[in-house]
């Protein structure tokens, strides 16, 4: 199988600077080595161009809120372009960089009907209305179900939100909660994690996503903060170890996964780089490495 990484160093969206570093952290931590050692044939294609938060205050834009809305979507127009040239059959890690990102991945992995596995802390499913912090990592979501600014979902509404699932989820604001309800977006809290159990949690979303295709978007801070704390918001109580380990295993196994991002990993906020190694052991799991 081939392998394609593509970076997205962008941090624009988020309430915090530092996980335009992401990718740099990622293949630092080998991301590339160990696919290939999984017996995978990887390619680095490089990143994605974004705009230097600094140079922006040219234009009067300063950090934070919907202020580089146009930059956003640019970059995210760039990536789903580039994943949709990408030939039939490569699996493509793209490396983030806030969750903004995804409007570009999953609309550019999107040619066809697909099924969604967003597994984070937050459900990213705000729209300008709803959203406390005006951050656009906040609203990757609900953009590709079709909500938010006009200007987002107009480039990237890709995704029946039936077909979305929801993972790890801890901290929801109060308008998001409405609209994931009135959408039918299916979630599954840390609270569904405590009392299921991750397998018949994983089991339940290959079967609510059956004979689809599955892109799965991975934001860092889905995990226990004392596991992953290089992230912009840490929320505590999140997937140890081996949930996530576990998650990624069985949904390896279903031979449906198709793409995958890995994202918010700030390298600022970490201890050494422990986040984009947990990370890249996840990415493992997804294609395909086994314990025995
Ligand atoms: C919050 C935090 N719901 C917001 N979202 C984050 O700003 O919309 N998503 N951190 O990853
Ligand atoms: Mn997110
Ligand atoms: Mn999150
Ligand atoms: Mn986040």
């Amino acid at each position: 199988e081939r392998v394609v990484i593509l970076g997205v160093p962008m941090d624009l969206g988020a309430g915090r600077r530092g996980v335009d570093m992401g990718p740099s952290a990622l293949r630092y931590a080998r991301l590339a080595e160990e696919l290939e050692a999984l017996g995978l044939a990887v390619e680095d294609l490089g990143d994605v161009r974004v705009p230097v938060a600094e140079t922006l205050r040219r234009k009067g834009l300063r950090f934070g809120g919907q202020n580089y809305l146009e930059e956003i979507r640019q970059a995210a127009l760039e990536l789903k372009e580039r994943l949709r040239s990408l030939p039939e059959g490569v699996f493509p890690i793209v490396l983030g960089g806030d969750h903004s990102l995804s409007m570009g991945s999953v609309s550019g992995v999107a040619k066809e009907p697909l099924g969604v596995v967003w597994v984070d802390a937050h459900a990213d499913f705000n729209t300008p209305e709803t959203s406390p912090s005006g951050n656009i990592h906040g609203m990757p979501l609900a953009v590709l179900c079709g909500l938010g600014h006009p200007r987002l979902t107009e480039a990237f509404q890709a995704v029946d939100p039936k077909r979305v699932v929801l993972v790890g989820v801890r901290s929801l604001d109060p308008g998001e909660r409405r609209l994931l309800r009135e959408m039918g977006v299916t979630v599954y809290t840390m609270h569904e994690v405590d009392r299921l159990g991750v397998a018949r949690i994983a089991e339940e979303v290959l079967e609510r996503l059956a004979g689809l295709p599955l892109h799965v978007s991975l934001d860092a801070d889905v995990l226990d903060p004392a596991l992953a704390p290089g992230v912009g918001t840490p929320v505590p109580g999140g997937l140890s170890y081996r949930e996530a380990h576990l998650l990624m295993e069985i949904l390896a196994q279903s031979g449906r996964v198709r793409s995958l991002d890995l994202v918010e990993v700030n390298p600022i906020l970490d201890e050494k780089n422990r986040t984009a190694e947990m990370m890249v052991g996840l990415a493992l799991s997804l294609l395909g490495k086994r314990i025995l």
